[in-house]
């Protein structure tokens, strides 16, 4: 392998103009060529590098493995590590400059706290006063309910691992949720209700094997790139692989597509249950794997009968003929890849559909082999963490909330009282959180590393809990955005390169993230803040040790390891020393696997057992959870479950009012709300604003040309944004989300995406619904013509 920089990836034009850089073919179940992505600071060269350190993407979910370029003590750059199972050396186009962000000199240094209306700075022990006397103020006066925290997909493992221990062992509340709410509940939600626990079937090596790879409601050219980049070079190979994208935009997946099918948003349901009826009856389906694997399919048979293409088609607006093709490139593929992502995940019965796709793989045997497997893929670099350590709404180690025995298990484990930690239902979803601030029921809500006042749904109604007397908010972030503005006290976090952690991306891989130099000025990594808090609070375990026991990073992987034996998300077998010496492993790694596990359920087994699984599912359609003994009589031989689901309208329809559908999402320059990717010149200079995409024809009728200032309005608000004519398909709107205030210009507009979103979610996921709403749109003013 050759580990000399590509320099075609690191000329800042040619990447911003060409993310995914120089093509390297391949064949079918070959390996996929080494290409080495670079980008240094101006001035630094590889020999001016001092050293470099080891660590992954955290701009995605994908777990590129990178090194941190050091000189004088800053980072100055960026390289991909070649030997890394999951990149090969290349390196997306927002980590090729992002980095360039923690250097930034606005970063927060010092803890501040409100006083008189404004925030003021002060010493962390001002502030952690501040926060210890709130808490026992709630504890006294009300008790855990009174206290919520919000968390992140975006800090290491052992930092939810420590905020779960603290919330539900310490504290005792059941409200601790992450922003993962809003990315990968429904990917954790859809393999829960399949496969009765989280956990990703597939491996991004399936890639290089498959003959069909299905994009649904996925823009991973533009989200996951380099395992674009991966899918480019198969295509650019001997024997390529077809592509079939489910997408209402001509995405780039969409250009490279054999069969783009273009639903209507808010009607995968009724495109799965389309594309289900013509596979099963032109029976593309494998009776043997159905009959010894899963329970469940008479009903989706019967469901899909009444879904002939005809009805989809007119269901989604689209072309009978184009279902039947796309039908028949899935029901015909020897080895298929499938992936589901947001236009899934937010839209209208977001987890019916995704497990559709679920059920796809089952009912043709698709799943464990090499070029056959699902990814429900995670959006954030370290999602899958939050899920696994119980910061989200689950329990540590996917452990069943309700099984008494789990629950049990973990009061052992941390050696707490079984009645503190509460599980009168599943742990609080954050927009019930939200809810209960609004109610006032909830008195403190401690956000880290997420910026929910540009994030979450109609914004006006988010800023006016954040900012309601009797609830005193902690925001804890790396640089002040819309977010820290509200809050009662602002603590400064240490950074991705400033702080020693794991996370895990969305095939399962774990890296090891060094620290590769100090934070900022009294800045502090999440784990130490944590840890600080539970000292000062004096939480302790039923023999009066502290409570967590651990003191540092090192410290905490090992507590975790011993929390995850013997469950999916084993890590066992694992250490900061094998991920130093091999790179990225894929859990489950134990005695028995070592190398870790490229693969779940290659042979056709389940983590499904009544006693085992971590959840007994849900009514998909009604979200009402499966109860213990019906789960028991319905799979009691842990196979994988079949579910059907009719189509169901959306919640909001286009009207006389309100003539467009309205859906939001991502450009390949950003990361969300952009407190990262805008302190790099060269994504910032390649989207600097807002825009709404929208189709020629209903340009044309509204004589709006490319350009023009429009107003989008919603039920919930208004934004103006400058014109993008695209082949979106007509009556559909696209509204970038990443856009918040904190860098508007002094004349700024209104212009978050979320200022229109609905407070609405899926019913058994509880995502919100960022991707079915509806709008009007007006001209403010001609652009320049
Ligand atoms: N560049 C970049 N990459 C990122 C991120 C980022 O902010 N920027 N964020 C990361 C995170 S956290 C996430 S979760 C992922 C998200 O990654 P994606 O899910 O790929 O991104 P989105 O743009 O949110 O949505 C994907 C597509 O859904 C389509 N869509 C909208 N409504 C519907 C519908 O009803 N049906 C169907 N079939 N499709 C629909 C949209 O047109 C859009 O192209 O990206 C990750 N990677
Ligand atoms: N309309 C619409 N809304 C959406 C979506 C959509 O498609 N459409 N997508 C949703 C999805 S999938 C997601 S994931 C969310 C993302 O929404 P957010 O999580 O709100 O977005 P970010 O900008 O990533 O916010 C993360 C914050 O954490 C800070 N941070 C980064 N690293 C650290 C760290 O190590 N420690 C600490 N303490 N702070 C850190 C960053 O500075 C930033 O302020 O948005 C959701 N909202
Ligand atoms: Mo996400």
């Amino acid at each position: 392998m050759g580990t000399r920089p590509d320099m075609s990836g690191s000329d800042a034009t040619s990447r911003i103009q060409d993310p995914w850089g120089r093509r390297t073919p391949y064949g079918p179940g070959e390996d996929w060529p080494t290409r080495v992505d670079q980008h240094l600071a101006d001035g630094v060269t590889t020999e001016t590098v001092e050293r470099w350190v080891r660590t992954a993407s955290v701009l995605h979910s994908n777990g590129d493995g990178l090194d941190i370029a050091v000189a004088d003590n800053r980072i100055v750059g960026v390289r991909g590590r070649a030997d890394d199972r999951v990149n090969h050396g290349r390196v997306d186009v927002k980590d090729l400059y992002g980095w360039q962000a923690s250097s930034s000199r606005d970063r927060l240094t010092r803890p501040r706290i409100r006083k008189n209306g404004q925030l003021v700075e002060c010493s962390w022990d001002v502030a952690m006063d501040r926060i210890v006397k709130r808490s026992r103020e709630l504890l006294d006066d009300q008790g855990p309910s009174a206290i919520g925290f919000y968390t992140s997909g975006q800090l290491f493992l052992e930092e939810y691992y420590t905020l779960g221990v603290i919330a539900h062992g310490a504290i005792g509340t059941n409200h601790v949720d992450g922003n993962t709410r809003l990315c990968t509940a429904t990917a954790a939600e859809a393999l829960k209700e399949s496969f009765a626990s989280d956990g990703q079937p597939g491996s991004y090596t399936d890639i290089d094997h498959a003959d069909v790879i299905a994009l649904f409601g996925h823009n991973i050219a533009e989200t996951q790139t380099v395992t674009w980049m991966r899918t480019l070079d198969r295509l650019a190979g001997p024997n390529p692989p077809q592509i079939v994208c489910v997408d209402p935009r001509p995405t780039p997946v969409a250009r490279h597509a054999t069969v783009h099918l273009a639903p209507l948003p808010g009607t995968n349901v009724a495109l799965m249950n389309g594309l289900l009826h013509e596979i099963i009856a032109n029976g593309w389906i494998d009776e043997d794997y159905i009959d010894s694997h899963t329970v469940g399919f008479g009903a989706l048979r019967e469901m899909v009968a009444e879904y002939p293409p005809e009805r989809a088609a007119d269901i989604c607006g689209v072309d009978a003929d184009e279902i039947r093709r796309a039908a028949r490139v899935l029901g015909t593929a020897k080895k298929l890849v499938s992936t589901v992502l947001q236009g899934f995940y937010q839209s209208n019965q977001a987890t019916a559909a995704a497990v559709q796709v679920n059920n796809l793989h089952l009912i043709r045997g698709m799943l464990g082999r090499p070029g056959c497997g699902v990814l429900q893929m995670n959006g954030q670099p370290t999602a899958q963490n939050t899920r696994e350590c119980g910061a989200d709404g689950d329990l540590a180690g996917f452990r069943n909330w309700a099984n008494e025995d789990h629950v049990a298990e973990l009061a052992r484990l941390w050696n707490v009282d079984k009645d503190k930690l509460s599980h009168d239902g599943p742990p609080t979803h954050a927009m019930k959180i939200f809810e209960l601030a609004e109610e006032r029921s909830l008195r403190m809500l401690w956000i880290s590393a997420t910026n929910p006042a540009v994030s979450l749904p109609e914004l006006s109604r988010i800023r006016s809990i954040l900012t309601q007397e009797g609830l005193f908010v902690v925001a804890q972030d790396m640089f002040t955005n819309e977010t820290t503005e509200l809050a009662d006290v602002v603590l400064p976090a240490a950074g991705w390169g400033e702080k020693t952690g794991t996370f895990t991306n969305a095939d399962r891989t774990v890296h090891l993230s060094e620290k590769a130099v100090a934070p900022p000025g009294e800045s502090r990594p999440d784990l130490d803040i944590f840890l600080d808090y539970a000292r000062r609070m004096g939480f302790r375990d039923k023999d009066g040790a502290p409570l967590p026991s651990w003191t540092d990073a090192a410290s905490a992987f090992d507590a975790w390891r011993e929390c995850s034996a013997g469950r999916p998300c084993d890590y066992t077998g694992l250490s900061y020393d094998l991920l130093r010496e091999r790179g990225g492993i894929q859990w489950p790694c134990t005695d028995e696997a070592p190398d870790g596990t490229e693969r779940l359920y290659a042979d056709g087994e389940f983590y499904s057992a009544p006693d085992y699984c971590e959840s007994y599912g849900k009514d998909i359609v009604t979200g009402d959870p499966v109860k213990p003994d019906e789960y028991r009589k319905l799979n009691p031989d842990a196979k994988a479950l079949i579910k059907a689901a009719p189509y169901l309208p959306p919640g909001e329809i286009p009207s006389d009012a309100y003539p467009f559908s309205l859906i939001t999402g991502r450009t390949v320059y950003h990361f969300h709300t952009r407190t990262k990717t805008a302190r790099a010149p060269e994504l910032q200079e390649a989207a600097p604003d807002v825009w709404v995409e929208l189709s020629a024809s209903d340009a044309d009728a509204r004589h709006i040309l490319d350009g023009d200032l429009l107003a989008i309005t919603s039920p919930r608000g208004t934004i103006t944004a400058s014109a993008r004519i695209t082949g979106i398909r007509p009556g559909v709107l696209f509204v970038p989300f990443h856009y918040g205030y904190w860098d508007c210009d002094a004349n700024g507009h209104e212009r978050a995406a979320n200022e229109l979103t609905p407070t609405d979610w899926d019913v058994a996921s509880k995502q919100p619904i960022f991707k079915t709403g509806i709008a009007s749109l007006a001209l403010v003013r001609p652009g320049r013509r």
